[in-house]
């Protein structure tokens, strides 16, 4: 039998095949029986270094002519298959789409991210900006700039977590509104901010303190800042954080930071002022501490402070939760126990 002939033969007996198969498997194996790098094809083109020189081109030609047209048909029927396999899916498929969704538990945010952003949405709202910055700090920019010098109190190794003995766990949020001090560029407006976030101190944990708890400050310095913008500022936070009817109360203070300095009541939110277990039958809550920024701290951002000033306050997002939902123990916002924590559940 001729090359020509037996080309012909394996091109008819494949086609027979292939218009046979019913399932794509088998149609691959066709592929490879044929068409494969041990196919029939190819084994029948290895007789062609026998053939005559002048037959080669002639019989390659073929042999190209019958794999191209073998592919066309398999490709062919590939997709017929492929296309009856879709069909008798979809008849089988029966889709109830009145059957209820698979219910996907969606997150929430904790408590105290909660009260974070509202107190931040509170102060954006009064043009302020957010600055977030790093809780493993400078000592020299959690202290030194705060007008902390090295032999105070708060320094001890009893209240703060050091990492080196110039790199700590800030213990306050201050060192982010220093930050923000040195670059702030006054010919463009004043500066106002809040930073939120979280501080380290080494306490022994309790019902009232824990080692890693949050605060929020703000700052404000331009020119002609006074004790009124503070007084003002703050009574206006009170009355949106805790309803319209509340008032504010100072009562002088001490802070390193500030000069003068004083701590911040509001009037009790659960009895009005008249006296209950809240605010243990004063009236009053304490919520803030506050005061005007001492010079020394606007000079070491190079700020001159006789052409400057401003107020800053301090509070803490935990109490204020505790306060808000009669909370009794700071520990249980940081223990995970979905048991408390879903209580706080909102959709956003
Ligand atoms: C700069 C200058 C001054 C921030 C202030 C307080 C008063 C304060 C406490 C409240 C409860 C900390 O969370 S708490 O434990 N804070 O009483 N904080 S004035 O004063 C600053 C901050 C930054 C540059």
């Amino acid at each position: 039998m001729s090359m020509q002939e037996e080309l012909k033969g394996l091109e008819q007996q494949a086609f027979e095949s292939i218009k046979n198969a019913t399932e794509l498997n088998v149609l691959d194996a066709i592929r490879i029986e044929y068409l494969g790098k041990k196919g029939k094809l190819t084994q029948v083109l290895k007789g062609m270094r026998n053939l005559d020189a002048s037959q080669r081109p002639i019989v390659g030609s073929l042999a190209n002519d019958v794999r191209d047209k073998l592919t066309v048909q398999l490709e062919e029927t590939k997709e017929k298959l492929e296309m009856k396999k879709m069909k008798e899916k979809i008849t089988q498929e029966k889709i109830d789409i009145t059957l209820p969704g698979k219910n996907i538990p969606r997150g929430y945010a904790h408590v105290i991210t909660q009260i974070m952003e509202e107190l931040e949405d509170l102060f954006i709202g009064m043009g302020y900006q957010v600055v977030e910055g790093p809780e493993v700090e400078a000592d020299s920019y959690n202290f030194e700039r705060m007008n902390l010098p090295k032999d105070h109190p708060a320094r001890d190794m009893q209240d703060t977590f050091y990492i080196t003995e110039e790199t700590l766990m800030r213990t306050h949020t201050s060192p982010v509104q220093a930050r923000t001090m040195d670059t702030h560029d006054f010919s463009k407006g004043p500066l106002k901010m809040i930073s939120p976030g979280k501080v380290y101190r080494r306490d022994n944990d309790d019902a009232t303190h824990s080692h890693q708890f949050h605060q929020i400050e703000g700052l404000v310095v331009d020119k002609n800042i006074s004790m009124s913008d503070l007084k003002g500022t703050l009574e206006i936070f009170a009355k949106k954080m805790f309803g319209e009817e509340r008032e504010i109360r100072l009562r002088p203070s001490y802070f390193p930071f500030t000069e003068p300095s004083v701590e911040v009541d509001v009037s009790c939110f659960r009895c009005g002022g008249k006296g209950c277990s809240v605010c243990k039958q004063t009236g009053w809550i304490e919520i803030l501490g506050a005061g005007i920024v001492h010079p020394n701290v606007l000079e070491m951002s190079g700020i001159d402070s006789t052409e400057y000033s401003g107020f800053a306050f301090g509070m803490g997002p935990d109490r204020i939760a505790m306060l808000k939902y009669g909370i009794d123990d700071i520990r249980h916002f940081y223990q995970n126990d979905l048991r408390f924590l879903e209580q706080f559940k909102v959709r956003r």
